[in-house]
């Protein structure tokens, strides 16, 4: 597939996808939505991509889905369409997807940003759920996915008044683990990328599906699966390796098996 949408890097071990549709804010239609899910699964596919990041322009990671797309859309028309098996697609991606947030994120935007697995944010990043200002609550997530990292207090006041978070406040909610100068969050973002590419991929996965699993069920039923998966990767040779490489006092060479 060809990309008009999107572009597409490959650095070392991270793949990194930017959202470009500057004129309009990186909104998201189904061609950006359909291109990033192909770019995704690409990656995923690909053995010597260990990483994803994900990022827009300065001015936006993505102001949310088209609205002008969506605008003269009945509900069966939505229900039939093929979008939202789109970020479902996203979700199911089990490599580590970084996020670096500058300036807004919002609606779908905060949406996609939230499926990622951590968020580094510019100081100019701004986070919001406005879909109540256009007659309409968030679809993808915003309410069970925004409520489980900020809070039900901060998710309410966000959801029902549309107002945007600062990166600081976004911070000190719990919905971006990083914040820094706007010249940075790129760079930093890579750096985060980089450094878990250079671990096993196999641990990697198994970290990604233990965490998530925090959000869907019991703290014991968690604990259960944490358990389960820590077990399995002594399966792997990356285990091995990386305790090998401890005692050796040497960096370990990860496969991935
Ligand atoms: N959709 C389409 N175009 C957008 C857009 C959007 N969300 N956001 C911005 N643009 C376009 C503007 O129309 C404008 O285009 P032109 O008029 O120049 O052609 C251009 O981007 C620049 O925007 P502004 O002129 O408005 O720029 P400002 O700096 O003045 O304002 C802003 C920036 C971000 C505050 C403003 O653009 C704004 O409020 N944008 C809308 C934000 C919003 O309401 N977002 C939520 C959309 S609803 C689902 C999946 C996803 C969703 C739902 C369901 N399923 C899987 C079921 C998601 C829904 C949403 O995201």
């Amino acid at each position: 597939m060809s990309y008009e949408q999107i572009l597409v890097f490959t650095e070392g071990a991270v793949g990194r996808v930017q959202l470009n549709r500057p004129q309009a804010l990186n909104a998201l239609n189904s061609k950006l939505m359909a291109e990033l899910v192909d770019a995704l699964q690409q990656f995923e596919a690909n053995p010597a991509i260990r990483c994803i990041l994900l990022h827009g322009d300065e001015k936006a990671f993505a102001a949310g889905a088209d609205i002008k797309e969506m605008a003269d859309q009945g509900a069966i028309d939505m229900y039939a369409k093929d979008f939202i098996s789109l970020w479902d697609a996203v979700y199911r991606i089990k490599k580590p997807i970084v996020a670096a947030v500058s300036g807004f994120a919002l609606g779908g935007g905060c949406e996609l940003a939230m499926i990622c697995d951590t968020i580094i944010a510019s100081e100019t990043a701004k986070f919001g759920q406005p879909e109540i200002n256009i007659g309409v609550i968030p679809g993808a997530g915003g309410t069970q996915r925004l409520t489980r990292a900020v809070g039900k207090a901060t998710a309410m006041d966000m959801v029902l008044t549309g107002r945007m978070l600062t990166a600081a406040e976004a911070k000190d909610a719990g919905l971006v683990a990083r914040v820094v100068p706007p010249e940075a969050y790129l760079s930093e973002a890579q750096k985060m990328a980089a450094a878990i590419a250079a671990k096993s991929p196999v641990a990697l996965q198994l970290a990604k599906e233990s965490v998530l699993q925090a959000f869907e069920t019991s703290l014991a039923g968690g604990i259960h699966l944490e358990r389960r998966l820590f077990y399995m990767a002594f399966a792997s040779e990356d285990q091995k390796e990386g305790m090998k490489a401890f005692m050796e006092k040497r960096k370990p060479e990860f496969t991935g098996r």
